[in-house]
This record gives C-alpha cells, structure tokens and sequence, in this order.
C-alpha cells in the first residue's frame, strides 16, 4: 500500500538503549528528568503546536528499525531519534533512515562530540534532517519544535 503522501500531525519519539534509565544514574551528564519527565514535557509542547507525539523507547535495535518503517508507512510528520549508543554503530539504522522518506531529526541529552572519540561517529547523523544535541531534556523540546516548521 502506497504511504500517505499528507503528513499527519504525529511526531514519532523513539529512544534506543538504556534511555528507559534516565534519571536514576549518571545525572551529571543526562540530568535528573526520566523519559516519563520527557515525555510530558513532549506532550505539553505538541499540544501548544498542533502536534501529537508519540514516546516510545526499546533496548533491541530491530524495534527501533521497525519503528521507523511504522512511522513511514502511517506518514508521521517526523521522528525525533535519540537512538543512544546505536547512534556510533549502527548502519542498519543509516540504512533504515536512508530508505524512509519521514524526515528523522537526531536528538541527544548530552553533545556527543564533546565526549569520548568512540562518540564523535553518529551513523544516525550522516541520513539525518537535523539534529539538537546538549540541551538535556530541552534537545527534545527544539527539536519537537523544528518538526513542527516541516
Ligand atoms: O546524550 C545522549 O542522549 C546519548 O544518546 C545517550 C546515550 C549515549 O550512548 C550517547 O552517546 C549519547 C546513552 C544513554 C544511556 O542512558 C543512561 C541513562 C541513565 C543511566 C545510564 C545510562
């Protein structure tokens, strides 16, 4: 079946690896916000924007691959990907993002560039529109906010 060509108004959130953590370790770099925290925060910000997002987060590599074929086929608007440390090694992920046509906006709490060597290669990056790195919680609200410009 043909995708909708019309983008809807969803925003697909998908969180990879260890993100299902956030706020019970390591504050000083992910700070203290769970993705719980996130996520309201998300739906607050999509509800001043016309938006609807949908927050999903998976430890398994495959589901985040399925996620953004499912995001294609029922033509979200976008996808905001914090795809954690998948991120650095992932070419299924580049594959997956080159073959979907649902613009993918990179998103991280910290800024990986500023981080150790093996975090300065982001597959996600080399297919991605955009991205918004360093903000902490704030990443996902900018770039919740430049899916709503596309
Ligand atoms: O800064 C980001 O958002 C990252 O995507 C987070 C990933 C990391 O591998 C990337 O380089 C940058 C790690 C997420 C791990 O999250 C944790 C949360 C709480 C405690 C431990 C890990």
């Amino acid at each position: 079946m043909a995708s909708n060509p019309k983008p809807s108004n969803v925003v697909m959130v998908l969180n990879g690896p260890n993100l299902n953590l956030l706020g019970t370790r390591e504050p000083e770099i992910y700070g203290s916000a769970t993705l719980d925290d996130i996520a309201g925060m998300l739906e607050d910000r999509a509800r001043e924007l016309g938006l609807e997002v949908d927050v999903r987060q998976s430890n398994h590599e495959g589901h985040l691959i399925d996620w953004l074929h499912e995001a294609n086929a029922d033509g979200a608007r976008a996808v905001l990907l914090n795809a954690g440390a998948y991120t650095h090694t992932s070419i299924a992920l580049l594959d997956a993002i080159k073959a979907i046509a649902v613009p993918v906006i990179e998103v991280h709490l910290s800024d990986p560039t500023n981080r150790e060597p093996f975090r300065h290669i982001s597959y996600v990056g080399m297919a991605a529109a955009d991205e918004v790195k360093g903000l902490g919680p704030q990443s996902y609200v900018v770039a919740l906010e430049k899916a709503a410009l596309l």
